[in-house]
């Protein structure tokens, strides 16, 4: 008697479980960087837009850029019992500890937009994000095709100077390789200058300053790791008398709208693409891991190059 009611209350108890979980909201914990781009910030909306549209209980933390912070979003989000964390991080080391914490927790992990540095791949379930070692050489393989630059090249040395993303990010470590790999075949291109600009405006217009003070009329490209350094750099550039996209030509990465404005009057040449709005198929990711189904361990965000010449015909079209 006592075994029959045993089985028969754990068989309730188990269909309960099973109804509650099918019914239940999903609580994702997003731990972003800060807001240091136009990219970041398209992110973020994408994030939360998609969330809402899809029922999920987002919980959002900005970190501001410290990697500190981000470990104590994620700590506070397994204090608080989600369902999935996703996070952005912002330098590929020193995630392992808290990463442990989370699989400890058997709280499932998805990196978005970023990779980490971490020699076990079990604590995390799904990487989606671009490819920035492929951005990187796009960015150097429009370069040495773009004719300006090739007359000058059939002349002498092209002068670059580079301004690097945040110091230990993914983007930065790896925009940088690809661009280098490509430049390897073609000895007349040098990087004369290099320095991290942090991803923002502000700094990319400090160091260009730096950059011109030091090297003047001898920089004859700029590449930066995205548009925001650029568009700093550029008034750094017009400040110094020069003009941005003809005396100094201009690649940088990303594609947001501010790029396609100074396309559109000239004072950028070109930017490849990266795609912040990650928020869909993030929020499809985590709906599938609660259905119980396997993600792939990497997902990559398709994307293209716009030169100049097609900035107007395309802005219209742009989502970020
Ligand atoms: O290129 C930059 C942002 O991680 C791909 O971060 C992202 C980069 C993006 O601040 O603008």
């Amino acid at each position: 008697m006592k075994r029959t009611w045993f089985i028969v209350s754990s068989a309730i108890l188990l269909a309960f479980g099973i109804a509650q979980a099918a019914g239940k909201q999903i609580t994702l914990g997003f731990s972003q960087i800060g807001a240091e781009s136009e990219w970041r910030t398209a992110n973020t909306q994408s994030i939360k837009d998609s969330a809402a549209k899809e029922g999920i209980n987002l919980k959002f933390s900005d970190a501001q850029q410290k990697q500190e912070n981000q470990i104590k979003a994620i700590r506070s989000f397994i204090a608080q019992k989600v369902d999935v964390i996703a996070f952005s991080p912002v330098v590929e080391t020193g995630w392992e500890p808290v990463l442990r914490e989370a699989k400890a927790a058997k709280i499932p992990v998805i990196l978005s937009d970023r990779a980490v540095d971490v020699k076990d791949d079990s604590l995390w379930v799904t990487f989606m994000g671009s490819d920035f070692v492929e951005e990187g050489r796009r960015a150097a393989r429009w370069l040495v095709a773009y004719p300006p630059v090739k007359e000058l090249a059939a002349k002498g040395d092209v002068n670059i100077v580079e301004l690097q993303g945040t110091v230990g990010s993914a983007p930065a470590i790896d925009r940088k390789k690809g661009f280098e790999e490509v430049l390897k075949d073609y000895p007349k291109y040098k990087i004369i200058r290099s320095q991290t600009g942090d991803f923002t405006r502000a700094k990319g217009k400090e160091v260009m300053e730096a950059f011109l003070k030091a090297e003047g009329k001898k920089i004859n490209v700029l590449f930066a790791h995205n548009d925001d350094m650029a568009i700093g750099a550029i008034q750094a550039i017009e400040e110094a008398g020069l003009k941005p996209g003809k005396d100094i030509v201009i690649v940088s990465i990303d594609a947001v709208k501010g790029a396609f404005e100074a396309m559109m009057a000239g004072k950028l040449n070109a930017t490849i693409e990266c795609s912040p709005l990650l928020g869909p198929q993030l929020m499809q990711a985590v709906k599938d891991l609660m259905a119980g189904k396997a993600l792939p361990k990497r997902i990559v965000t398709q994307e293209g190059v716009f030169p100049q010449e097609v900035a107007a015909k395309e802005f219209p079209n742009r989502k970020y």
